[in-house]
C-alpha cells in the first residue's frame, strides 16, 4: 500500500542482514535468511540445512507483522523436543514488546526461548554465553537451558527469557535490563556478509539447497538499506525512537560508509542505498564529515559517486541548516530525502517547521537536484480543507506540491509502543478494539488505517487521507510532471506519480472496507495499553518496573565496544 509500495519486496530489510552478517563474522556460515515476503509458505517445522535441522531458529519482526512471527514460533515449537532448535526472537517488535513473543494462552502454547531486545552485540553475547557451557555434541537449546538455569545469562543486558515448565505457558519472564549500545558503528560486521545468506524466493515450505546466487540479488532487491547513523535529537511525543536510542546519536564514519557502498556495488552490483537513519542531518558536523567523504571517495581510480546513489530520512529544520551544502550532498550521490513534515502549521508537533521554512527547504533541495519526499501525519483536529489558512490536509498537500514535493506520504497518527503518548492515548479511550465487528489486528497499525481517534466521525479521517493521496497522485499531475521533465530532478516526479497511482489503487482497495465499518459499524474501544499477561521481573527478583525495554526507567547506559571476534568453533 501507499506510501511503502514495493519497499517490502524490493528492499531486503537491514535487520536480518545485520544479524546474518554478525553470525558469518564469528564463523556461523551455515545460516540462511528467509524472508516472509518472498517465501510465504516457509515452515520452520520442515526446515533442513545440509540435511539436518538447524541448531538455532531466529525470527525478526516489526510489530505490524507480529501475528506471522508468532505463527512461525508456534510452528518451530512443533519440532520434537530432541531436535527442536533454540528459538531466539529479535527485531523491532521484540525490542518494544518482548512479552508478546511468549504465549500466555495455554490453548495456543509456543514461545520463544529467549527474546533479544537489542542489537547484534546482545545476540553475540548470548551465543557466547551459551557456547561457553555447551558440551561437545550438545544441542544449542540444551546448552541454553543450562546457561539460563545457572543464571549465566543474567549478566547480559537486553534479554528476556522465561521460567516455568518446558511445555505450556511460562510462569514468569526475566528481563536482564536495558541493552548496552555499541558506541562506534564502524565496529559492526560488514553488511556485505549477510547478503550471501538469502533464501531464493519460492513457494515451498522447506529451504533450498543453496542461498540465492549473487547475480540475482540486484534484480530481486535493487535497493540496499544500510546503517549510517542511529538516533535523533528531537523528542516528538508520539515517537519511540529517542528512547530506544537511549538519547544517543551514533554514526559510522564516512570512510566506512563509502567502503560499504563500494563493496556492495562491487560484489553484488547494488547501486541504490537507503540509509536506515532516524534523522541523517541530526548533527551538522558529523553529517558533513560523511558527505564530504562520499563525494570524494575513490577506489582503484573509480569514483564512488559514479557508482552509488543514496537516499535517507531527515527533518525540515536540519535541512535548512544544511542549505548551503546541498550541492555537495548531491555530488556525494544523494538523490532524494524523506522529510518528516508531519503538520506544516506545527499544531501537532513543533520541530522547527513552518510553511515558509518547508517551502524554502523543498525549493533548495529541488534546485540542487535532490527530490524532497514529505511525510505528513494526519490527526483528529486537522480538517480536509481550511479556508484562509494552511491547516487543512488538502491545503498542505497543495502547498507541498507547489514547493516541489516529488512524492507524498499521509499517515494517521497511531499510538506507538515506547512513545510518551502511548498510555494517555489508551486511557483516554481513543484506541479502537474493533469496528463493525472486525477486531483491529497488528498489521492495521501502520498509519494507513484509522485505529485511534476521538473524532465524532472517524470514517471521515479515513477518507480524508485517501482524498489527500488522490489530490497528489493523479493523471493531471502526471502530465504536468512529464511536461516539466527538464528540471534538475528530471523524470523522477513522473515515475513517482505512476508508482503513487498504483499504490493508491491498492490502498483504496484495502482500506475502503474499514472506512465502511467505521461509518456504519459500532466502534469498541480499549482503555489500557498492551501489557504482559505473564509477570515480569528483573534479575534481582523484583518486578520489572516496565516490561517495555524501549521505555527506559533508568538513565542511559554506558556505550560499549563491539567485542573483538574470535571465530567460533562449531562442531557437531
Ligand atoms: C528503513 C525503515 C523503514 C523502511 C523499510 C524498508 C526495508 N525494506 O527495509 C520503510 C520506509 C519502508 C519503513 C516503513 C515502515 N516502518 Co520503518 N523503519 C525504518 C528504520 C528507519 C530503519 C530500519 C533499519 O533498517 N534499521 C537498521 C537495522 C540494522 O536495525 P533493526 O532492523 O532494528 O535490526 C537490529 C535489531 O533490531 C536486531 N534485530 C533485528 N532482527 C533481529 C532478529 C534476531 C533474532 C535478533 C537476535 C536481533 C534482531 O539486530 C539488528 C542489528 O542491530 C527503522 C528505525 C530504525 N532506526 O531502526 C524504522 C522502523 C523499523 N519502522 C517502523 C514502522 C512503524 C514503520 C511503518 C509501519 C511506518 C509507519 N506507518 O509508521 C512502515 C511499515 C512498512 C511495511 N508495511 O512493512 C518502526 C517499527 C516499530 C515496531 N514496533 O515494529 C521502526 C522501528 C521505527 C520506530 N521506532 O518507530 N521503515
Ligand atoms: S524528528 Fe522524527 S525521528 Fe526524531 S523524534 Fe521526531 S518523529 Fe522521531
Amino acid at each position: 500500500m501507499l506510501p511503502f509500495i514495493f519497499a517490502d519486496t524490493r528492499m531486503i530489510p537491514a535487520g536480518v542482514r545485520a544479524v546474518g552478517s554478525a553470525l558469518v563474522d564469528v564463523g556461523f556460515e551455515q545460516t540462511r535468511i528467509v524472508l516472509q515476503q518472498w517465501n510465504r509458505n516457509f515452515r520452520p517445522s520442515q526446515m533442513q540445512l545440509d540435511g539436518r535441522i538447524p541448531d538455532v531458529f531466529m525470527v525478526s519482526s516489526m510489530s505490524l507483522h507480529s501475528e506471522r512471527c508468532k505463527d512461525l514460533i508456534r510452528d518451530a515449537c512443533r519440532i520434537d523436543s530432541t531436535h527442536r532448535p533454540l528459538i531466539i526472537a529479535g527485531g523491532p517488535h521484540a525490542i518494544y514488546e518482548p512479552h508478546d513473543l511468549f504465549s500466555a494462552d495455554s490453548a495456543r502454547p509456543g514461545s520463544a526461548d529467549v527474546v533479544v531486545t537489542g542489537e547484534e552485540f546482545v545476540l553475540l553475547s548470548l551465543i557466547e554465553a551459551v557456547l561457553s557451557v555447551r558440551a561437545r555434541g550438545e544441542s544449542m537449546r540444551s546448552a541454553f537451558v543450562r546457561a539460563r538455569d545457572s543464571r549465566a545469562l543474567d549478566g547480559i543486558p537486553g534479554l528476556v527469557y522465561s521460567r516455568g515448565t518446558e511445555h505450556g505457558v511460562p510462569e514468569e519472564l526475566v528481563y536482564t535490563g536495558m541493552q548496552r549500545l555499541v558506541a562506534d558503528l564502524d565496529e559492526l560486521p560488514h553488511p556485505v556478509l549477510g547478503y550471501r545468506l538469502i533464501e531464493p524466493p519460492g513457494r515451498q515450505a522447506t529451504l533450498s539447497a543453496r542461498a540465492m546466487p549473487v547475480e540475482e540479488l540486484r534484480h530481486r532487491s535493487p535497493i540496499s538499506s544500510i546503517v549510517m547513523t542511529f538516533g535523533c535529537k528531537f523528542a516528538c511525543p508520539y515517537c519511540p525512537i529517542p528512547a530506544y536510542n537511549q538519547r544517543q546519536h551514533r554514526v559510522k564514519s564516512g570512510d566506512r560508509i563509502a567502503d560499504e557502498m563500494f563493496r556492495l556495488n562491487k560484489e553484488y552490483g547494488l547501486r541504490h542505498f537507503f540509509g536506515a537513519d532516524d534523522n541523517f542531518f541530526n548533527d551538522k558536523v558529523r553529517t558533513l564529515g560523511i558527505v564530504e567523504k562520499l563525494a570524494r571517495a575513490e577506489f582503484g581510480g573509480i569514483r564512488l559517486r559514479d557508482r552509488a546513489r543514496w537516499y535517507t530520512e531527515v527533518t525540515v529544520h536540519d535541512t535548512l541548516q544544511m542549505k548551503e551544502h546541498l550541492p555537495l550532498l548531491r555530488e556525494s550521490g544523494c538523490r532524494a530525502l524523506w522529510l518528516g513534515v508531519e503538520d506544516l502549521t506545527a499544531t501537532l508537533i513543533k520541530k522547527g517547521q513552518s510553511a515558509d521554512k518547508t517551502t524554502e527547504a523543498f525549493r533548495a533541495l529541488r534546485d540542487s537536484g535532490i527530490c524532497p519526499m514529505p511525510m505528513m501525519m494526519h490527526h483528529d483536529s486537522q480538517p480536509l480543507y481550511s479556508r484562509g489558512s494552511n491547516y487543512g490536509l488538502l491545503n498542505q498537500v497543495e502547498l507541498l506540491r507547489r514547493a516541489g514535493a516529488v512524492s507524498m506520504q499521509v499517515l494517521m497518527l497511531t499510538p506507538a509502543v515506547g512513545s510518551k503518548l502511548l498510555e494517555s492515548t489508551y486511557t483516554s479511550g481513543q484506541v479502537f478494539r474493533s469496528a463493525g465487528g472486525k477486531v483491529v489486528r497488528p498489521h492495521m497499525c501502520d498509519g494507513n488505517y484509522v485505529v485511534a481517534s476521538k473524532h465524532k466521525h472517524p470514517w471521515q479521517k479515513q477518507l480524508t487521507m485517501l482524498a489527500g493521496y488522490i489530490y497528489f497522485y493523479n493523471p493531471v499531475w502526471l502530465v504536468v510532471a512529464l511536461m516539466r521533465s527538464k528540471t534538475p530532478v528530471a523524470m523522477k516526479p513522473a515515475y513517482l506519480q505512476i508508482f503513487g497511482m498504483m499504490g493508491l489503487v491498492m490502498t483504496i482497495a484495502r482500506t475502503s472496507g474499514w472506512a465502511a465499518r467505521l461509518m456504519f459499524g459500532r466502534i469498541e474501544r480499549l482503555s489500557r495499553p498492551p501489557a504482559s499477561e505473564i509477570p515480569t521481573r528483573g534479575i534481582d527478583g523484583a518486578p520489572a518496573r516496565d516490561d517495555s525495554p524501549a521505555t527506559p526507567t533508568t538513565g542511559p547506559r554506558a556505550l560499549v565496544r563491539f567485542p573483538a571476534r574470535p571465530r567460533a568453533t562449531v562442531g557437531p
